[in-house]
């Protein structure tokens, strides 16, 4: 592939520009295509989880995005080496042919599992490699511990993390017509904006009262709740919303999670 390109004319630097670009476009190619023949594999097959031979996990990453880096996390805290594929939200790819071809709701994170499904939830994605590495434990042992944490993820994911989401996505300049994730376009709602704003403002305040009565979100460990809440609190700054100075409980536990290896992904 890279054998055609045509360098005449070319600095060295331009040069070394042109040649990156082809090749990350060249390994962006087949990692679309295993995924795409994956996917194919499994229709044949008839059932999303057959017992025929498996392949290596593939992970759709994009580094600038918030629940991919839910994803990230996750790996890193089980200390997991999976193949990964970066895709570029700000130019669009995930929504050209080849990705929907993989996850028609054209979202990041996907991860393609051994048996070649497509899992386009976190949830659904930190669930599997539980079930797969089990230690360190991240969705919680036992029936209250499981409970909680699926219970108090969802409460980040809806008063949390949507309000965020709805808040930068109908204000913010480069979400015009991008309202919503996903292949169609949607207009921004300015009146829903400021409304999510006022929704952060209690989400904050939700998480102190929590934090008050609790070293981590869900459990007195650190677990999936933790990831998401970290995440969707550090990424209130594309809002230009922190943690209330006056909230310190929060302060600790986000000082806290700082610390962790898995908080620089
Ligand atoms: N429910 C999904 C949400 C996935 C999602 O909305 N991802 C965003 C990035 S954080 C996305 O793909 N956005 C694509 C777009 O804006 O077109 C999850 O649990 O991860």
């Amino acid at each position: 592939m890279l054998e055609r390109l045509d360098f005449s004319g070319l600095t060295l630097n331009h040069m070394a520009r042109v040649a990156k670009a082809a090749w990350n476009s060249t390994v962006r190619a087949a990692a679309l295509a295993i995924a795409k023949d994956r996917a194919d594999a499994r229709a044949t097959a008839g059932r999303p989880c057959w017992k025929g031979p498996t392949m290596p996990m593939l992970f759709f990453d994009c580094t600038t995005a918030p629940n991919p880096r839910r994803v990230r996390m996750i790996i890193a805290e089980k200390r997991l080496e999976i193949e990964t594929r970066e895709l570029s939200i700000a130019n669009g790819e995930q929504l050209s042919p080849d990705f929907l071809a993989i996850n028609p709701r054209g979202t990041l994170p996907v991860l393609v599992t051994e048996a070649g499904q497509a899992l386009s939830e976190t949830v659904a994605i930190a669930s599997y490699l539980e079930d797969l590495h089990p230690e360190p434990s991240l969705m919680g042992q036992g029936a209250e511990e499981k409970a909680a944490v699926l219970n108090w993820n969802a409460v980040i994911e809806q008063q949390g993390g949507q309000a965020i989401f709805d808040a930068f996505r109908n204000s913010h300049p480069a979400m015009k017509g991008r309202a919503i994730p996903g292949p169609a376009d949607y207009a921004q709602i300015p009146d829903l904006a400021e409304r999510s704003r006022q929704r952060v403002n209690a989400f904050f305040e939700l998480l102190e009262a929590r934090l008050q009565q609790s070293p981590f979100i869900a459990t007195n460990r650190f677990t999936l709740a933790d990831i998401s809440c970290f995440v969707m609190v550090e990424f209130a700054r594309v809002i230009k919303m922190r943690i209330p100075q006056g909230n310190p409980a929060t302060l600790a536990w986000y000082e806290h999670i700082c610390e962790r290896p898995s908080a620089s992904v």
